[in-house]
């Protein structure tokens, strides 16, 4: 709703309410129409002051609404015509956030004060959408062409003080908002407010438009990677330099519909809740966010410096963490310092007021040592060594002596398993898994892993970590590979056995890419380094010494095996650190991958030795067999209660391994392409292919399929129920 109140003579003070965050539900926008209405026909009222309950002016339509029948009928952009018209100067008083719909309310007020806190941005471009209620007509009227675009475009907050700059805002204030609002509403009565309606200004000319925005255009769209919003938002702002602004905003609704019955725009929203969603974690034997309280951290260690140990010191410094840097000898420790002081100093450099709030000099905001008794007094470690178990259980060992008895141990591990981590400490009830991504200070994911033993308490300190870290903290259950790289195996595996059937790796990356990854398979290899996947089947005895002689080269344990990444490393192809891999570099390091003849004629020879008859892969088998084996992957997860919902996969998947969010994640994926055709191709795959575990459809797949391809959201409540047609 809206509370219609005085705030003083003369002035009507509308303030928005619908906590937390005053979406403009039909309520919440009724409720303001009635306000409005209410203030123009009292002729004691002179002026009129609109802000927001609880320190927040308004986060914008309700998303909810879009999905719901009623959502034609939001009607946002008539009221905000209604307060454009008034003859009585209407003045939005903007605490905390003004977004989206909240935005295009404060743009149809006659003046705008902001606190000196306060964001402001047209965030639709986020979940798929455009600012439909007039703000891609006003805002480029108020600001000019290049900043509105860069706003509605990218969807980024707007700081206060920028909105003062950019003309968005009238003044900043560091007072009370609404008062300052008043007062002004009060001098403003009876003075003219025509110059102050944005829709009757004519557009800022720029001296070469036509160039500007054709070159605009270009830098959308590449930004964009298949994602339809941002250059329908481009096209509803460039409508603003053609055309007069009732036809702008007949063009703004034209798109916006188009946007709004895209599947995108659908994938996009439920992304949005679905990261809010994973937020209230549970697990299978009771624990939750509702009754598990976060310990304080108030000064953390990590061990080991190398890429990914200094990207999670950089994380800590950046949350203002107090954090300890460890290594194991001097040498290592030097390298990993300096690494870690140039990662700040360029984060110092993006930020506004860089260096000092990030006091990376100072020794109690960062220190680094070789010592463990130094890690006496730490409430958290992270443990961010190499990838091996003995090494990790001979550091948890000696971390459970030296640390205080409540303090926290985290691991940092891909795959590893926590509760023999967890084992050799004394305390296994505050052993965690923090499975971070490279590199760590940029990755929003956090993937959080309790073990048998794992308390509540310590589930809620790491996601707390998590949110201060700015990061997703997804809780999942403990299991080879976690959530991401579980389900990540069969899906490199099909892009592996796609080569040896005939695909090139420029073939297969090309359709994943175009499908909106940002990088495909063959290529994130290169990246991350063939080597590490290398090690790990040596460890698991897949391939290298241990291999039991005798063994067919394409087979292991009774399955298909495809022996090509191995071969690749034994010729020191690791990627682009040795300027080989899949692809070739123009030197060691190098980024720029082109397709490599020598890997082409190399398959033809490795399929001529197995007698592989080569043949044509289309794109739809590609895409198929490598997305399918992943999304059953999932499903197993899910009956496993390794997570607690296809939100949590879907999270994992586009923060942490580049899956296009505007196609949801690919559980959402699944109930988009239907359960049933997911199921059939599968099976027809798996016909083909007997001896590939992974494209066997899982069981809780076929269960849905069998109680009739139930909505993403009932899932979970079918785990459990019989189906007599299965
Ligand atoms: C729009 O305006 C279209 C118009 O142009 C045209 C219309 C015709 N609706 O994120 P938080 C919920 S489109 C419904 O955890 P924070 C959120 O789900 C809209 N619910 O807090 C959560 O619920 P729960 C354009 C919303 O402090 C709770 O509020 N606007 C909405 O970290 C708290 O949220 C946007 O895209 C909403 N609009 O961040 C802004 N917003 O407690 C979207 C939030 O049940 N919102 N909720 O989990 C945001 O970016 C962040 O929520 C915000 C607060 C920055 C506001």
């Amino acid at each position: 709703m809206a509370q219609y109140a005085r705030g003083a003579a003369a002035v009507a003070v509308i303030r928005l309410r619908n906590p937390p965050v005053n979406a403009l539900s039909l309520t919440v926008l009724q409720a303001l129409e009635d306000g409005l209405k209410r203030a123009d026909a009292d002729p004691s009222v002179k002026a009129v002051t609109i802000c927001g309950e609880n320190g927040k002016f308004s986060a914008g339509a309700d998303i909810r609404v879009f999905s719901s029948p009623k959502k034609q009928g939001l009607g946002l952009g008539p009221i905000i015509s209604l307060i454009e018209r008034s003859e009585k100067p209407v003045v939005a008083a903007i605490e905390g956030i003004a977004l989206g719909g909240g935005l295009e309310v404060a743009l149809g007020c006659h003046y705008r004060i902001a606190h000196v806190q306060a964001r402001m941005g047209l965030p639709e471009v986020t979940i798929g959408l455009l600012p439909g209620a007039e703000g891609t007509q006003r805002l480029p009227r108020l600001i000019g062409i290049p900043a509105a675009l860069d706003i509605i475009t990218t969807g980024r907050h707007v700081p206060a003080t920028e909105a003062l700059k950019l003309g968005l805002v009238d003044e900043v204030v560091e007072e009370n908002t609404v008062e300052a609002a008043i007062r002004l509403a009060t001098k403003l009565i009876g003075q003219p407010l025509g110059h102050r309606r944005l829709s009757l200004r004519p557009v800022p000319r720029l001296p070469n438009m036509e160039a500007f925005l054709s070159d605009a255009l270009m830098k959308v769209k590449k930004r964009a990677q298949g994602c339809l919003a941002p250059e329908l938002c481009f096209q509803a702002i460039k409508a603003a330099t053609e055309l007069p602004f009732a036809d702008g905003v007949r063009k703004e609704r034209e798109l916006f519909n188009i946007l709004l019955t895209s599947g995108q725009a659908k994938a996009l929203q439920y992304a949005f809740f679905a990261e809010r969603a994973v937020e209230k974690w549970t697990t299978p034997n009771g624990a939750s966010w509702k009754s598990a309280s976060p310990q304080p951290i108030r000064k953390a260690a990590v061990i080991g410096l190398g890429t990914m140990g200094r990207g999670i010191v950089t994380s800590l410094v950046k949350a203002k963490i107090p954090v300890v840097g460890l290594e194991q000898d001097l040498e290592y420790l030097n390298t990993g310092r300096k690494a870690v002081m140039l990662l700040l100093e360029r984060e110092a450099m993006k930020m506004e007021q860089g260096a000092q709030t990030l006091d990376f000099h100072n020794p109690a905001r960062l220190q680094f040592t070789v010592d463990f008794d130094v890690l006496r007094d730490v409430d958290l470690v992270i443990e961010a060594v190499f990838e091996n178990m003995a090494l990790k259980k001979e550091i948890f060992n000696k971390l459970s002596r030296i640390c205080k008895p409540e303090a926290f141990l985290c691991t940092n591990t891909s795959a590893l398993n926590i509760d023999e981590i967890a084992s050799v400490t004394n305390r296994p009830q505050q052993v965690i898994g923090t499975h971070f991504f490279s590199p760590a200070h940029v990755m929003r994911l956090l993937e959080i892993i309790y073990g048998r033993h794992t308390s509540p308490t310590t589930i809620a300190t790491a996601m707390q970590l998590a949110k201060v870290m700015k990061k997703v903290g997804v809780v999942v259950g403990n299991c080879f590979g976690f959530v991401g790289n579980r389900m990540m195996f069969p899906y490199t595996q099909q892009a592996v056995f796609l080569l040896e059937e005939g695909s090139r790796p420029e073939d297969v990356d090309r359709v994943l890419e175009d499908f909106g990854f940002k990088i495909g398979p063959f290529r994130m290899s290169d990246l991350a380094g063939l080597d590490v996947g290398w090690r790990s089947r040596k460890d698991q005895g897949l391939t290298g010494p241990s291999l039991a002689p005798g063994t067919p080269a394409r087979q292991r344990r009774g399955y298909r095996y495809s022996p090509l990444p191995d071969l690749l490393c034994e010729k020191g192809r690791f990627g682009q650190k040795t300027g080989k891999g899949w692809y070739q570099y123009e030197k060691a390091g190098g980024r720029i991958s082109k397709p490599d003849p020598w890997i082409h004629s190399f398959l033809s020879e490795y399929r001529d030795t197995h007698q592989i008859k080569t043949r044509f892969i289309d794109q739809e088998e590609i895409l198929e067999r490598c997305l399918f084996a992943l999304i059953s992957e999932g499903f197993d997860i899910l009956a496993e209660g390794i997570a607690s919902g296809p939100e949590h996969l879907d999270v994992i998947y586009i923060n942490g391994y580049g899956w296009p969010k505007h196609r949801g994640g690919p559980m959402f994926y699944a109930s988009t392409v239907g359960l049933p055709n997911i199921l059939a191709k599968l099976q027809k795959y798996s016909e083909m292919h007997p001896d590939v575990p992974q494209l066997r459809p899982s069981a809780f797949l076929k269960k849905l399929v069998a109680m009739g391809n139930p909505p993403l959201n009932d899932w979970m409540s079918y785990l459990h129920r019989q189906s007599n047609k299965l």
